[in-house]
């Protein structure tokens, strides 16, 4: 298909060149960009339908305000895409969330423009509160807007923020993107609450603003204005929740209509003295006709086909890792009437959709609560279910206070799947999923097991389901799995106990989660140099196999530790073990192999892994310097 012509866009270098459009030039301009994120991210793929719904939304907030003076925090910031091409950065749109290239998100160190990075959720309103008060201490800083979606609002930090700003008063502007939809759609009181808000569409306003606004409106939407602030007013209280909160509110307005936005941001901008939120409703993918129509509204696609829509998915030749947890979840549930699973928003990348179609109500979607989602499972597991708390590596962060006081300190039997564990590629150093093993194993109490292939992780659902003696978690990689046999049934593990894979007597490579993989490729080219190798695989970070260790370490001359996870982690546990118990003095050379202490960039996962030197051929050459060989000396590579 012929990339469409963009004779607007092609006369913006920057937001500054939108100030002297006009109206129908910026509804033109609007056009240009939907192609134009249409046509780059057809040949990227990434976060589509969300970046369509706020089309004429970002045209409008760069018509109106100046950044990068004025500060525009975007939520997530996945739907950043028309903002990025709008300031200086669409000559590299063909290389986002490519390694060198563009991030996927907002990143400070990508654009001026780019005021706060993201890509969890509902730090914006924070953010840009914190700006609203720089501002009003002296530094040399203008308006702050925050951008958020009707999912990322269900948040708590959200409801914090909005309490927050409304108590200090400070003139900001919150504007809600109302999509009706989070990745899946929105669950709530909350979401309810915003379609009662519109459904009287289309204008409300209160207070001192409302007379002065309406009257600015185009003829047209005047009259609605006033039926739905009457409309408004009439509710119990006198007003929305948001101006219960402090805010004015100033809403729904139709996020399409490029006259709309224009007249009720410039009177926001014009007139604002407080927190002010404009409630502004979009269509998620508008626009596109294959975004609009999918049930998931295209919110994170691969690389497609702009004609037809057809996403070019590879077809993998082992199962993911995701399905593998959801599939094994559903035979354990439909063993046991006492499992439940909870998610935070994200039923289908944990494979939760499959619990959820043949079990319905024993899966919880909380929203975008991990926090919520942890607590809930506390309580749960307190009454006496087997709740498994499955959240990705990234998100479960959010829920750390949560998994030490609420759960790990009673001891309560939470299971926690924890999927994208390691590095993730195109999303990047916001994802990665570097910290859990190091963050869960220095719980007291807390087991933790990482998944060296896809038939471990069969077992360690099963293992968890039947464990009741306290918190369990268990870690496994975004991806297909290696292609292992998977059994029938998942087998119990013993807790605590690793397994030796191969035997040898010079070197062990001791793994933690699919690093496993590459440990048993680098014992090839080390055995074909001659070198004698044992590969263990833990299985457990906490508690983890002394006996297994010990042993180890007593029998070769050097042990090298694994693992897709940041220092601090299973290393870290392996040395205090050996310190503590005088094994680090016999002469046995240790070396730990973790990710490196930095964040990584978004890249393809091998080439993450490559950068973070945990690569088959870095083990082997950590192996032969630990051994007191020189490394690199393979005639092919590892
Ligand atoms: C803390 C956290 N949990 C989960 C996610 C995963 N996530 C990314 S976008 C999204 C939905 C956001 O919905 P909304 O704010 O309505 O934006 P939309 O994509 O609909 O425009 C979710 C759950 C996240 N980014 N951060």
């Amino acid at each position: 298909m012929d990339k469409p012509l963009t004779p607007t866009l092609d006369r913006v270098a920057g937001p500054a060149d939108l100030k002297g459009l006009s109206q129908g030039e910026l509804t033109q301009l609007a056009k240009d960009v939907r192609h134009e994120v249409i046509s780059s991210v057809s040949q990227t793929g990434g976060h589509l339908g969300s970046s369509l719904g706020v089309v004429e939304l970002t045209v409008a907030l760069h018509a109106v305000f100046n950044t990068p003076f004025d500060k525009l925090v975007w939520d997530v910031s996945h739907q950043c895409y028309p903002h990025k091409i709008l300031t200086g950065r669409r000559d590299r749109m063909h290389t986002l969330r490519q390694g060198g290239g563009l991030a996927g998100f907002c990143k400070r160190t990508e654009s001026e423009h780019d005021a706060f990075g993201a890509g969890h959720s509902s730090t914006s309103i924070s953010a840009a509160l914190g700006f609203a008060m720089g501002r009003d201490m002296g530094q040399p800083t203008g308006d702050a807007i925050a951008v958020i979606g009707d999912g990322s609002i269900s948040a708590g930090m959200a409801y914090e923020a909005l309490n927050h700003a409304g108590h200090l008063g400070k003139r900001m502007f919150v504007i809600l993107n109302d999509n009706e939809m989070s990745i899946a759609p929105p669950v709530g009181a909350m979401s309810k609450y915003l379609s009662g808000l519109y459904a009287g569409t289309p204008l409300g306003k209160l207070k001192d603003m409302a007379e002065d606004f309406e009257s600015a409106l185009p003829g047209p939407i005047r009259e609605g204005a006033r039926r739905a602030r009457q409309l408004v007013t009439g509710f119990p209280g006198g007003g929305t929740l948001f101006e219960e909160l402090g805010f004015d509110y100033i809403g729904p307005i139709d996020g399409h209509d490029m006259g709309q936005l224009l007249t009720v941001l410039r009177a926001a901008r014009a007139r604002a003295s407080g927190p002010v939120l404009i409630h502004v409703c979009t269509v998620k993918g508008k626009g596109y006709k294959p975004a609009e129509t999918a049930a998931d509204k295209y919110h994170g696609v691969s690389k497609f086909d702009v004609s037809s829509g057809a996403q070019k998915k590879s077809k993998g030749n082992a199962p993911s890792y995701t399905s593998v947890f959801g599939k094994t979840l559903v035979e354990e549930a439909a063993r046991d009437s006492r499992i439940v699973a909870i998610t935070a928003a994200m039923p289908s990348g944990t494979g939760l959709d499959m619990m959820q179609d043949r079990f319905p109500r024993r899966v919880f979607d909380v929203g975008i609560a991990e926090q919520h989602a942890v607590t809930f499972a506390g309580g749960m597991a307190a009454a006496g279910l087997r709740p498994f708390c499955a959240i990705y590596s990234t998100f479960l962060q959010r829920g750390y206070d949560q998994i030490v006081h609420d759960v790990a300190l009673q001891g309560l039997p939470v299971r926690f799947a924890i999927d994208r564990a390691g590095l993730v590629g195109a999303d990047g150093s916001t994802h990665a999923g570097a910290f859990d093993v190091a963050f869960l194993s220095n719980l007291p109490g807390m087991v933790v097991m990482a998944a060296g292939d896809e038939a471990e992780l069969k077992d360690m659902v099963a293992t968890a389901a039947a464990f009741d003696e306290g918190p369990i978690a268990f870690r496994y990689p975004r991806g297909e799995g290696v292609g292992a046999e998977l059994p029938e049934r998942g087998r119990l593990l013993e807790i605590g106990k690793g397994r030796v894979i191969r035997e040898g007597s010079q070197l062990a490579l001791l793994t933690l989660g699919p690093a496993l993989g590459d440990a048993l490729k680098a014992a090839e080219e080390l055995e074909a140099r001659g070198i004698s190798v044992t590969v263990a695989d833990a299985r457990f970070a906490k508690p983890m196999d002394t006996d297994l260790i010990g042993q180890l370490v007593d029998n070769h001359a050097a042990v090298v530790t694994v693992e897709h996870g940041a220092e601090g982690g299973f290393g870290a546990l392996v040395l205090h073990w050996l310190a503590r118990t005088g094994r680090l003095d016999r002469g046995c050379a240790i070396r730990t192999m973790t990710l490196p202490d930095t964040f990584i960039e978004q890249a393809s996962p091998a080439e993450m892994y490559a950068e973070a030197k945990l690569t088959a051929r870095d083990i082997a050459d950590t192996a032969l310097t630990a051994l007191g060989v020189a490394p690199g000396h393979f005639a092919k590579p590892a």
